[in-house]
């Protein structure tokens, strides 16, 4: 896979150096490329940036330096070899969530072009315009505002990378994952313990060391059920009730979930106090 990142703050990027993704890079399996965008201004203080029309606080990116950077991206690709088109992610808290759906989505494309913006976000002309030859993605990491989209970067190019071929040493090591789709879709994965069995006083849970597989398998998803329970209720509530088995329907009525006319699972209403 080939990503590109076009910032202003092209050292934010450095801890693609680093870890899974540096390996990955380094490895050739990842051909990532950070680009300066006032690489692609011709005044003398390299402006980026400009009042909003309408008013308002903050600055708004220019569309020159995105256009030209973001062609020049494009014709840089131009071979055999590889796609035409890149796919554009602008991350920005007004996107559309960023899932583990959509992370497996994007390890399946063959190029990524990054847009994080600063200031107030980038001339929107810029995302309308390669919305008509690219494939765009504007996204969010959370329900919180963070000052530019580098950090988002770093997030998203994690997520992806973990999910190429050969990336992770065990390739069965994402099936497991907290929001992997299939059995785990919409459970938190449980805890996990590792050697002394006895760490101050505490010991591990008896199970795990009983080498009974379709135990332990059981314990994990009892447990995956108790922390998403507890932690993330709404993923309870939004779950398929065709993807649970006799044993998940008894261990959520003992966590005191009722499911209602259409199977879904709720909280069991609190009784009022008259
Ligand atoms: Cl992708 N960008 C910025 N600036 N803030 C965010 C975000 C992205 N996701 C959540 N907050």
């Amino acid at each position: 896979m080939r990503i590109d990142v076009v910032t202003i703050f092209p050292e934010y990027l450095e801890p693609l150096n680093v870890s899974l993704v540096g390996k990955a890079r380094a490895r050739g399996q990842l051909d990532v490329r950070v680009h300066d965008l006032r690489e692609w201004t011709h005044d003398r203080h390299n402006t980026v940036d400009d009042t909003p029309y309408g008013g308002g606080p903050g600055m708004v990116m220019k569309p020159e330096p995105w256009g030209e950077a973001l062609d020049a991206i494009e014709a840089s690709g131009a071979s055999d070899t590889e796609p035409a088109a890149p796919v554009l992610v602008v991350p920005t808290p007004s996107g559309r969530p960023f899932t583990q759906q959509l992370a497996v989505e994007l390890s399946a494309k063959p190029w990524l072009v990054f847009a994080p913006a600063r200031y107030e976000g980038i001339d929107r002309r810029v995302i309308d315009a390669y919305a008509e030859r690219w494939e765009v993605h504007e996204v969010s990491i959370g329900d919180y505002v963070l000052a530019g989209g580098e950090a988002a970067v770093l997030v998203i190019t994690e997520a992806v990378a973990r999910l190429l071929p050969g990336v992770l040493g065990n390739a069965e090591s994402h099936r497991d994952d907290s929001f992997a789709p299939g059995a785990m879709a919409n459970l938190l994965e449980g805890p996990v313990y590792t050697k002394p069995p006895v760490w101050r006083d505490r010991d591990i849970p008896e199970v795990l060391v009983s080498g009974h597989h379709g135990k332990i398998a059981r314990w994990r998803r009892d447990e995956a059920f108790r922390r998403t329970c507890a932690n993330r209720p709404d993923l309870i509530e939004r779950c398929d009730p065709a993807a649970l088995d006799k044993r998940d329907r008894e261990l959520l009525a003992e966590l005191g979930w009722v499911q209602g006319p259409d199977g879904r699972f709720g909280r069991a209403a609190e009784p009022v106090e008259q």
